[in-house]
């Protein structure tokens, strides 16, 4: 993968697969990939100085490819952490993708009203607040109300991602959030627990606190203690995932998302190939209803409203 000078990939950085096979599962017509990122190029949009990674690039035609050879229709580009608070390559992204990709940002408590109007017209529909340690810095919870203030105007909603050790000390704050919350990678599971013991429960009980909790049903190549597909041929591995997924696609059919999470940063055990990625849909999403509403219903209401 090419880098900008200057910028060092971290050590045993995982570089995103750069010939994916091409999905068994075929996705329906206006599918949206609901969590993937760009990364750079560092050369035109250089990695922010309080990053906690320095990734391989992972441009926006890049993303554009992989989405019409994995049979996408939209994207959804969330903001990844090693650009901090530095919006620009994103809103690049969406701007180049002529209506086809809407945006997460994430922005600093005291943002210009003048840069969210931007935001907003460039596509951006959320703000991401991040809990995970290794990613950011902790954030004063008075800012993040502060900005949910702010964003109320545009109708955004909030992308958290923590994991799940960390949601019974933000459960309260959270459910004070008075914004949509769309949670990453199912609040981060441990799969080595039962999926219906104390932890995942605790995590479905609060998507039922409140009806505009969101969830995304996302990473198993991230989740996953089994591994990933085996070399027999198997496509959809990922098994220990499988069950969680699906008691929240049952539980929450109207209120997940799915994505692919490319370029899948900081991954350490191994990088999937997003063709099999896709194709561990049809396991947690099994009828083609619950698929539409996964793959194309949902991502439409919560970014593409207007869509009609
Ligand atoms: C993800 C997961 C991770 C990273 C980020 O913005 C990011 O840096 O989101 C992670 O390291 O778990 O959603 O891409």
């Amino acid at each position: 993968m090419t880098m900008a000078p200057g910028f060092e990939k971290t050590p045993g950085w995982l570089d995103w697969y750069a010939d994916p096979s091409r999905p068994r599962f075929r996705l329906p017509e206006g599918a949206v990939d609901a969590h993937c990122h760009v990364f750079g190029p560092g050369a035109e949009f250089p990695y922010a100085p309080e990053r906690k990674y320095t990734p391989c690039d992972a441009s926006k035609d890049q993303l554009f490819a992989l989405r019409d050879h994995l049979g996408f229709a939209r994207n959804i580009v969330v903001q990844a952490t090693c650009h901090g608070t530095d919006n620009r390559a994103m809103l690049d992204a969406l701007r180049a993708s002529g209506g086809r990709a809407r945006g997460v940002a994430t922005v600093r408590p005291d943002v210009p009203d003048e840069e969210l109007r931007e935001l907003h017209e460039a596509g951006v529909r959320g703000v991401r607040f991040n809990f995970v340690k290794r990613l950011v810095d902790a954030a004063p919870r008075q800012d993040l109300l502060d900005l949910v203030g702010r964003i109320a105007p545009y109708g955004w909603h909030v992308v958290v991602y923590f994991e799940a050790a960390d949601l019974p000390g933000l459960r309260e704050f959270l459910l004070s959030v008075p914004a949509p919350l769309v949670v990453d990678h199912m609040g981060r599971p441990d799969t080595s627990e039962d999926p219906d013991g104390p932890e995942f429960e605790a995590f479905l009980d609060f998507m039922r606190a409140r009806p505009d909790v969101w969830c995304k049903v996302t990473c198993p190549e991230r989740l996953t203690v089994s591994g990933p597909p085996a070399l027999d041929g198997e496509r959809a591995a990922y098994r220990d995932v499988v069950p969680f997924a699906r008691r929240v696609v049952g539980e929450f059919p109207d209120r997940v998302l799915w994505g692919t999470d490319w370029p899948h940063p900081n991954l350490v055990s191994h990088m999937p190939d997003d063709g099999l990625l896709v194709d561990f849909i049809p396991h947690i999403a099994p009828s083609p209803d619950l698929q539409h509403r996964l793959l194309v219903a949902n991502p439409m209401r919560l970014y593409w409203p207007d869509a009609g």
